[in-house]
C-alpha cells in the first residue's frame, strides 16, 4: 500500500562527505513522503540490535566501529513500494558492484564505506522503525500533491 515505510539511514561516511541532502533529495523527488528524521550518534546497544544478524560475521566489529564514528542521520520514508524501490536507490551492498544511478554507485567505492542503510523487507523496516524512532517521532501528515504521485 501507499503507507509502507522504510528506515533509511546516512552513514557517519556519508554525513562526513556532506552528502545528507543529496540522499534526501533522491527520495524526494522520486516521490516519497518524510515521516521521520534525526541527526544522532548511534551507541553499541542501538547498533547491535540493528546488526543483530551479522554479529558473528568477520567484518561485524570494523561495521560497528565504523558506525560509531561519527553520527548517522536516520530517516523514515512512505511511500507505494518503499522498502523494495529504496533497495533499488540505494544499489548493491558492495559500492564496487553498484550501479552507477545508484546512490551507492554514485557516491562510494568500498563495501565497508557505503554511504547509505536502508531496511531489506517490510518485516526488517517494521523492526528497524520501531529501534530507531519513538512513536511519537513520526509525523502523520498529508502531501499536498498526492493526486501528481498516485491515482
Ligand atoms: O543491507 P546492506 O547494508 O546492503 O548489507 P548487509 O548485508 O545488511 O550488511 C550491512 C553492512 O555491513 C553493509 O552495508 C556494509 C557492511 N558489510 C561489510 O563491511 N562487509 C561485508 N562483506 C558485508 C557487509
Ligand atoms: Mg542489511
Amino acid at each position: 500500500g501507499i503507507q509502507e515505510r522504510t528506515l533509511v539511514a546516512v552513514k557517519p561516511d556519508g554525513v562526513q562527505r556532506r552528502l545528507i541532502g543529496d540522499v534526501i533529495k533522491r527520495f524526494e523527488r522520486r516521490g516519497f513522503k518524510l515521516v521521520g528524521m534525526k541527526l544522532l550518534k548511534a551507541n553499541e546497544g542501538i547498533l547491535a540490535e540493528h546488526y543483530h544478524e551479522l554479529r558473528r560475521k568477520p567484518f561485524y566489529p570494523a561495521l560497528i566501529h565504523y558506525m560509531t564514528s561519527g553520527p548517522v542521520v536516520a530517516m523514515v520514508w512512505e511511500g507505494y513500494n518503499v522498502v523494495k524501490t529504496s533497495r533499488t536507490m540505494v544499489g548493491d551492498t558492495d559500492s564496487a558492484e553498484a550501479k552507477p544511478g545508484t546512490i551507492r554507485g554514485d557516491f562510494s567505492i568500498h563495501i565497508s564505506r557505503n554511504i547509505v542503510h536502508a531496511s531489506d523487507s517490510v518485516e526488517t523496516a517494521q523492526r528497524e522503525i520501531n529501534l530507531w524512532f519513538h512513536s511519537s517521532e513520526l509525523v502523520d501528515w498529508d502531501c499536498c500533491d498526492y493526486c501528481n504521485t498516485y491515482q
